[in-house]
């Protein structure tokens, strides 16, 4: 368990390698560069995480807490602040436990989010982490928009082990959604995954759909715990920011994830989306096999960024 939770961690050192050139080489020129905490030190900080997607909120935030902090405990010099820095971008993210309930009870995952964030990707590995636990699980193409889509869901499914329940090109998503509820209960599952289809652009329409969806799974399968997740790319930085305050206003939400961290330099926007929302980033995708998803720790993800992986120590390190 020490050792998983160790080459966990790992990983997400290495796929956050750009967010952490991006934040923390500026932070460490800052650190080191300034023989003292002035205006001007403030300033620079300020654009630094600005520049690192924190999100203007979260930013000020921070900002107010390290002032804060730096009077009372009289500090003055630069270096003196990183551990405060530290301890203060956790303490934005921090609201409350979150909970993976739906995990090991009968439930209903609802996934949505806009074309191309990773939402059929998404439900794929969740399918995967799912049937590893020994999970029975049924998978809805509810994105009926695209043929396709249903074909790159049925492929998840297959190589989860999962079943799936699609539907024909343009038909309804709530009738797809109910022949996957009737299939779940006949198979006894124990996590039914909806796939839909990510139009935005008429937030009307979009609520619709959403509500004739909630009223089909409410009305057949009452007992069922409710999940509902937005998915979210990571490398479109402020964006994925704007799109969660729109799903926030036609949904429920009870948790986000936050797809494809490997390799973006973005990957600051989490700390904007928990501190701005409050809604709980649940999972982060880290890559595109059924793998690579993983539960989201706000302290682990701030303690990753602020570590140095062993190929940045190798090249850089005199
Ligand atoms: N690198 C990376 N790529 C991802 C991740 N999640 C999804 N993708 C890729 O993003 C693209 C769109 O994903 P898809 O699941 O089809 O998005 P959807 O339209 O929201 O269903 C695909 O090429 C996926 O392989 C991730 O965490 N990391
Ligand atoms: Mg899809």
């Amino acid at each position: 368990m020490a050792e998983e939770k160790k080459g966990f961690f790992r990983r997400l050192v290495s796929g956050l390698t750009k967010t952490r050139q991006n934040i923390v080489s500026g932070l460490d020129s800052l650190f080191h560069g300034f023989s003292s905490i002035d205006e001007e030190f403030y300033e620079e900080l300020e654009e630094i995480l600005i520049m690192g997607d924190l999100g203007v909120k979260a930013t000020y935030a921070i900002l107010d807490d390290l002032r804060e902090k730096v009077k009372e405990q009289h500090i003055k010099e630069p270096a003196d602040c990183k551990q405060l820095l530290i301890d203060s971008i956790k303490a934005q993210m921090q609201i409350g436990e979150t909970a993976y309930e739906f995990e090991n009870r009968k439930s209903v995952v609802l996934v949505i989010g806009v074309n191309g964030v990773g939402k059929t990707t998404t439900i794929g590995k969740l399918a995967g982490k799912l049937r590893s636990d020994g999970k029975k699980v049924v998978i809805a193409a509810a994105d009926t928009f695209r043929a396709a889509a249903g074909d790159q869901l049925k492929e998840w499914a297959d190589r989860a082990n999962a079943e799936f329940i699609g539907g024909q090109e343009g038909s309804d998503p709530a009738a797809v959604v109910y022949d996957a509820v009737a299939a779940a209960k006949a198979r006894k599952a124990d996590v039914l995954l909806c796939d839909t289809a990510g139009r935005l652009h008429n937030k009307k329409n979009l609520m619709e759909e959403l509500k004739k969806i909630n009223r089909v799974i409410e009305r057949e399968y009452p007992d069922a715990y409710r999940e509902t997740l937005v998915v979210l790319d990571g490398t479109t930085g402020q964006n994925a920011l704007s799109q969660a305050k729109q799903f926030a206003e036609a949904a429920e939400i009870t948790g986000i994830v936050l797809t494809k961290m490997d390799g973006t330099a973005k990957g600051g926007i989490v700390v904007a989306i928990q501190s701005e929302l409050g809604i709980p980033v649940k999972y982060i995708g880290v890559g595109e096999t059924i793998d690579d998803l993983q539960k989201f720790d706000p302290d682990d993800f701030v303690n990753a960024l602020f570590t140095a992986d062993s190929h940045e120590e190798d090249g850089e390190e005199e």
